[in-house]
């Protein structure tokens, strides 16, 4: 789906989608033998995690810290950037009351991050989680950020850990290639 072809408005995408905007996925192998189409990133991080069983603790407080990382991702990180990253690169020049704002907020979250990955390896605990899965891509544009990310050791040293996985670095080209992942 090319949203900047506004193929995110087509009505057939609307049935799966119903806040026209990716990410969304259509589970082929879905419960009871039904194809089953999940809309907005966590939702899909969760029941991707559930079905696999994989990076996210079933329960109790790992669960619980998991869950609270990703939660600022949507509700934070993925709402602030991106308008930081709107005001920067596609609104008129001059709105300095915007920029000023969010580059404020992105700088006030990513002092929040610092915090957390001087205390744990992962954002969610010791183990790689959907947290991180949800968090990196949003670290990885720290250029249009304007962040440089030698002032924030701790998200360095995680960014660079999660850079390193191979399935991250395959993922970081689907749909298809955009760019070599970002290196400070
Ligand atoms: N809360 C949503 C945000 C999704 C979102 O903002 N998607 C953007 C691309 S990253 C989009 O589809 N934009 C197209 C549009 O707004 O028309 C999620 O986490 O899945």
């Amino acid at each position: 789906v090319n949203v900047f072809a506004g193929e995110q408005h087509a009505r057939e995408f609307l049935r799966i989608s119903p806040n026209n905007k990716v990410p969304v996925i259509v589970d082929a192998d879905g419960p009871e033998g039904t194809a089953l189409p999940v809309f907005e990133s966590g939702a899909i991080l969760i029941y991707l995690a559930e079905k696999s069983g994989r990076l996210l603790p079933a329960r109790g407080a790992a669960r619980a810290a998991v869950l609270e990382w990703l939660m600022l991702q949507l509700s934070g990180v993925g709402p602030m950037f991106g308008q930081l990253v709107h005001f920067t690169r596609y609104a008129p020049a001059g709105n300095d009351y915007s920029v000023n704002r969010y580059t404020s907020e992105v700088r006030r979250l990513f002092g929040v991050l610092e915090r957390r990955l001087g205390a744990s390896a992962y954002l969610g605990g010791p183990e790689y989680s959907i947290a991180d899965i949800a968090t990196w891509p949003w670290i990885s544009r720290f250029e249009w950020q304007t962040i440089d990310l030698g002032q924030y050791a701790n998200v360095k040293r995680w960014y660079l850990a999660i850079a390193n996985r191979p399935a991250v670095q395959r993922g970081y080209d689907v749909p298809k290639k955009v760019s070599d992942i970002p290196m400070p």
